[in-house]
């Protein structure tokens, strides 16, 4: 990005700016995770850890979010509890983002809006929960969401913990073969379902170490190859909850979810708090170890990919 467009748009704290400068390790953490995810506090609490195991990785996080018609890239302490707490956030992807910075409404990033933000920023990876996928009957809905577009055209790592549960996983594989993105098991075969290590379908790719990813993304980008690599983290085994256990819930959240007529941007934020009261709280420990678990995974990816671009 010029000068130019970054002053105008972005404001990057400045340790993040610094790191940028001497090509350290940065990662990127999106912001809809908090405002729509998660229920204050543990939203807030948790954002702030996982910041904190960013830099026990050796990376400097950056959080983004767009406040005031500006794109934050790296908030301040109170930035991240005014936005953990403010009501009316909008959750911004792809299609929003130009809105919410011209009319200067504060807006959370999703996965896709993340990704764009960091790109503009010069920065690399990012570390997120779960993608959003192609929806369970969207052969219908048409419900895929942008994030799969944007991993097919902005160059920026994205380390997840598969896709959530709720969606259709083998179309969303389908999907990000089609749109050409590389899907990543680390240190699994199977592409893990979020809550559970495994969904029963194959890891595209498998690699083992941040270095080898830190290879397969250099090598991609040397061969001209547009857009991003997914790379999706099984959530640690003594926080998984099992995929039999998981789905009876999801089944029942998605047929509350088609009852109440919630559509659009508001099926994923309505499903994560429906299954957040069906399992008493047990989703919401399991997305947080798995948050942090992809936080640790992201620094390191960081710093091999910084180290490999000396
Ligand atoms: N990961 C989580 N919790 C979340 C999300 C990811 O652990 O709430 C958010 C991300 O911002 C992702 C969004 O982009 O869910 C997907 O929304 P949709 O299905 O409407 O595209
Ligand atoms: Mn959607």
């Amino acid at each position: 990005m010029t000068r130019d467009l970054s002053a105008r748009f972005l404001d990057i704290a400045p340790e993040v700016q610094t790191a940028l400068r001497q090509g350290a390790a940065v990662v990127a953490l999106e912001s809809t995770i908090i405002t729509h995810g998660m229920p204050y506090p543990q939203n807030v609490q948790t954002a702030r850890e996982v910041e904190q195991i960013v830099r026990d990785n050796g990376a400097v996080p950056a959080t983004i979010a767009i406040i005031g018609g500006r794109i934050k890239i790296g908030l301040s302490d109170e930035e991240l509890t005014w936005l953990g707490t403010a009501k009316d956030v909008l959750k911004l992807s792809r299609a929003d983002l130009p809105y919410a910075v011209s009319v200067g409404r504060p807006g959370a990033t999703t996965v896709a809006a993340t990704m764009i933000c960091a790109d503009l920023a010069g920065i690399r990876v990012f570390a997120t929960g779960g993608i959003g996928g192609v929806h369970r009957g969207a052969e219908t809905t048409l419900d895929i969401s942008a994030d799969l577009d944007e991993l097919a055209r902005t160059p920026v790592a994205v380390v997840c913990a598969g896709a959530k549960a709720i969606l259709d996983l083998p179309k969303t594989l389908e999907y990000l073969e089609t749109r050409g993105v590389p899907v990543v098991g680390y240190q699994t075969d199977s592409f893990p379902a979020f809550w559970s290590r495994a969904s029963g379908i194959p890891a595209p790719i498998r690699l083992d170490s941040p270095s080898a990813i830190a290879d397969l993304i250099e090598t991609k980008k040397a061969l001209g190859l547009e857009g991003g690599t997914l790379i999706a983290n099984p959530v640690p085994e003594a926080d998984e909850i099992p995929a039999e256990e998981m789905n009876n819930f999801i089944d029942e959240a998605i047929g509350e979810a088609m009852q109440r007529g919630v559509v659009a941007k508001a099926v994923t934020p309505f499903l994560l708090s429906r299954l957040f009261e069906r399992t008493s709280g047990r989703s919401l420990t399991t997305n947080i170890a798995l948050v942090k678990n992809n936080a640790a995974l992201a620094g390191r990816l960081a710093v091999a990919l910084s180290v490999s671009s000396r």
